[in-house]
């Protein structure tokens, strides 16, 4: 992994209806994200937050499709260009969310670098939804397909071109909670997924070895995306849209363990931890701890 790692907050809660998530980023600092890397005897650059622009009125959130579509275009464009620069420095980027939907701005700014960008999403949900089948018309739960080339053109168009990544670069780990017409792209495009079945029936281990089997000789670099949500709500209550039965605390250390055993992983984001529904910042700090896994804690 490279030596230098830069930290991008985006405190944005706009791409889903509930608050606090905006938060995420402050209280993934706060559980000491920045101590926890340098540790490692990583060098840490800490950009801090990029500016969101909230919608003037409360009528404004409902008044899109959408919801809140101008300001979620606005951030996930400011959020492509750092995450570009961070990469023209040579940095290893690391983003805190934020809602989900800020993967399209991650994504926006790293694919660009690689010919063959793989992606792993960790996650209980596929968050591969359009406009047409959203259930909900929340931005969060769209990032994947919009990053496919599927949905608003406003977001697939983010940062000039379209689509960042392809359906066979992709692996869907924790899925639990899938729409119809998330379920009909997963099949369409042949992506591959492990739900929670797998995660029982094989194991997180195998999981992992497949995934990473998989991915590093057709990928000339690897994404790693985690939504605490996919961790089991009891682990991490902090999330604003939790589905039960979900992977352990465990599991997801091993996870991380893994990847960093691998050395396939690229770039990072965690999102998702609102602190508002959190017990204690235990989400945080669980993230936290899955950072410190993910760059190598254990093989120090
Ligand atoms: B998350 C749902 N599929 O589209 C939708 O937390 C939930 O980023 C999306 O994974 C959850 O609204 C998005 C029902
Ligand atoms: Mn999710
Ligand atoms: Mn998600
Ligand atoms: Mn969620």
């Amino acid at each position: 992994m490279k030596s230098t790692i830069s930290i991008i907050g985006v405190p944005m809660d706009l791409g889903q209806s509930r608050r606090g998530v905006d938060m995420g980023p402050s209280a993934m600092r706060y559980a000491g994200a920045v101590q926890r890397l340098e540790a490692l005897g990583y060098t840490l650059h800490d950009y801090g937050d990029i500016g969101i622009t909230r919608p003037d009125k409360q009528a404004a959130r409902q008044s899109y499709q959408l919801k809140n579509l101008p300001q979620v275009v606005e951030a996930n464009e400011k959020l492509a260009t750092m995450v570009d620069q961070t990469i023209e420095k040579g940095h290893f980027p690391l983003v805190f969310g934020g809602d989900h939907s800020i993967a399209i701005g991650s994504l926006a700014g790293i694919a660009k670098h690689y010919e063959q960008l793989g992606v792993i999403w960790y996650d209980a949900h596929g968050d591969l939804n359009t406009t047409e089948t959203s259930p909900s018309g929340n931005i969060h739960g769209m990032p994947l397909a919009v990053s496919l080339g599927f949905g608003h053109e406003e977001l697939t168009s983010i940062a000039g071109y379209s689509p960042k990544v392809k359906p066979e670069n992709i692996v869907i780990i924790g899925a639990r909670s899938l729409d119809p017409g998330e379920r009909e792209l997963i099949r369409e495009k042949g992506i591959h997924v492990y739900t929670m079945h797998e995660v029982d029936r094989i194991g997180m281990s195998n999981v992992i070895e497949k995934a990473v089997a998989y991915l590093s000789p057709r990928t000339d670099g690897v994404h790693v995306s985690v939504d605490l949500d996919g961790l089991d709500p009891s682990e991490a209550p902090g999330v604003g849209t939790p589905v039960i039965g979900g992977m352990t605390y465990r599991e997801s250390h091993l996870a991380m363990e893994m990847l960093a055993e691998a050395g396939i992983i690229t770039s990072a984001e965690f999102v998702e931890v609102n602190p508002i529904l959190d017990e204690k910042n235990k989400t945080a700090a669980l993230a936290v701890g899955l950072m410190g896994s993910l760059f190598g804690e254990k093989l120090k």
